[in-house]
C-alpha cells in the first residue's frame, strides 16, 4: 500500500475508534438522566502546517499556538515535521437539548449536569483516550488542554484561550461561527469540541465555506436572530456577543449554586446554552436547508 492509501486507512480507523468510544464509554452515560451526554461525533482533519493557523495570531490573538509551536513547546525545538490536527464535534444528546429548550432564565438541570459530567469529565476522558490510542499506534500527540502551556487569559473583551477549539474546528472544515460566537456544524450549535495535534500525516478535509460566518442565518440571510431573544442577560445583539456579560452569568455565583444544587461541581458552573437551544441552528446546519 502506498503512503496515501495508508493515510486514508488510518483516517478511517481513528474516526471509528472515536465513534466507538462515544458509543461504548460508561462515562458518556448519565444514570440520573438515563441517557448519554453526547451522540455520534463528527471527526475531521486539518493539515498542521495550514497557513490559517498563523492567521489565528490575528483573529484570536498573538498568543494563540500554531500546531508547530504546540509541538515545540511540548517536545522541544525542531520536533515538528508536519502532521495533522484532529478535531472532534460532540453533539449534545436530543434529551438534554429538549430540556434546555423549555428554559427561559437559566440552564436546565440536564444542561447543568452536562457541564460537570459531560464537558469536564467525559471530554477529558475521550481526549486522554485518543491521545493514548494514537501513542500506542506509534504517533506523537499533543492534547493542548492537558499541557502545562495551555491557558485562558483575561482580556478587555473577555477570556481568550491559546488553543481555541472553535477555530481549530473551522480549520478542519467542520463549520462556521454564529452571530453569538457559537460554532455551527452539520449537527448544529449544541455541541462540544476537542482536538489533538499529531505527527500522523493524512489528507486534510476540505473547507468548503466562503466565509467564517456562512452557517449563521442572521449573517448569511439577515432573517434570524432567535438567539438574541433567547439570551437571559441580553448579551447578544445584531452586532455580536458581549463575552463579559455572558461570562458573569455562565460562571457567576448563581450558576455555581445551581450546578451544586443539581449534583454538579461549583467550578464547572451550570453553563447556560439558551443561545444554543430552541434556535434554528440547534441540531443542524440551517443554511443547508436553504440551498
Ligand atoms: C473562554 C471561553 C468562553 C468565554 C468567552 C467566549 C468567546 N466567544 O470567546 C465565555 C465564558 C463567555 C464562554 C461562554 C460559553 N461557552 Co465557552 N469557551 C471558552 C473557551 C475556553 C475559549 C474560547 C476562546 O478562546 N475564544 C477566543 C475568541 C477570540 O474566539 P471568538 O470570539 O469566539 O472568535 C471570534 C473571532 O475569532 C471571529 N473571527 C474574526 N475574524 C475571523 C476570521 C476567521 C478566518 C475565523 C475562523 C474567525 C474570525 O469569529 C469568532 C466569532 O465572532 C472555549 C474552549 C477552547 N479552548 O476553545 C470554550 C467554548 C468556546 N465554550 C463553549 C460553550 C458551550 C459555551 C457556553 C454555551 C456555556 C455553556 N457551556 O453552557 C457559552 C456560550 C457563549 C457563546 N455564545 O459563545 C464551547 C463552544 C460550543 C459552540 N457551539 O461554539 C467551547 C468550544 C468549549 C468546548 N470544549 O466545547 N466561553
Amino acid at each position: 500500500m502506498d503512503k496515501e492509501a495508508i493515510g486514508m486507512q488510518m483516517k478511517q480507523v481513528i474516526v471509528s475508534e472515536i465513534k466507538s468510544y462515544v458509543q461504548e464509554s460508561k462515562m458518556n452515560f448519565s444514570e440520573e438522566l438515563q441517557g448519554p451526554y453526547f451522540e455520534e461525533p463528527i471527526v475531521q482533519y486539518a493539515a498542521a502546517d495550514d497557513p490559517l493557523f498563523e492567521a489565528y495570531k490575528v483573529h484570536v490573538g498573538p498568543n494563540h499556538a500554531t500546531p508547530s509551536e504546540a509541538f515545540e513547546w511540548t517536545f522541544g525545538l525542531n520536533s515538528f515535521n508536519g502532521g495533522s490536527v484532529i478535531s472532534v464535534v460532540l453533539p449534545i444528546s436530543a434529551a438534554i437539548r429538549k430540556a434546555n429548550r423549555a428554559q427561559k432564565t437559566r440552564a436546565s438541570r440536564e444542561w447543568a449536569l452536562l457541564r460537570t459530567f459531560g464537558d469536564d469529565y467525559f471530554v477529558d476522558a475521550i481526549r486522554e483516550h485518543l491521545t493514548s490510542y494514537l501513542q500506542d499506534l506509534g504517533y506523537r500527540v499533543v492534547a493542548p488542554p492537558s499541557t502545562d502551556w495551555y491557558s485562558v487569559q483575561s482580556s478587555a473583551f473577555g477570556p481568550i484561550s491559546n488553543w481555541s477549539e472553535r477555530h481549530i474546528a473551522y480549520a478542519a472544515g467542520l463549520g462556521t461561527f454564529s452571530i453569538n460566537d457559537g460554532f455551527i456544524t452539520e449537527k448544529g450549535i449544541a455541541i462540544r469540541l476537542f482536538s489533538v495535534i499529531t505527527d500522523l500525516q493524512v489528507e486534510p478535509d476540505a473547507r468548503t465555506v466562503k466565509s467564517h460566518t456562512e452557517n449563521c442565518l442572521l449573517h448569511s440571510k439577515g432573517n434570524c436572530g432567535v438567539c438574541i431573544s433567547r439570551c437571559p442577560v441580553q448579551a447578544i445583539t445584531k452586532d455580536g456577543h458581549d463575552k463579559i456579560a455572558c461570562m458573569k452569568f455562565v460562571y457567576g455565583q448563581e450558576s455555581r449554586d445551581w450546578a451544586v444544587a443539581n449534583g454538579g461541581n461549583a467550578k464547572a458552573g451550570a453553563g447556560c446554552g439558551l443561545c444554543q437551544t430552541k434556535v434554528p441552528c440547534e441540531g443542524r446546519n440551517p443554511m443547508r436547508a436553504t440551498r
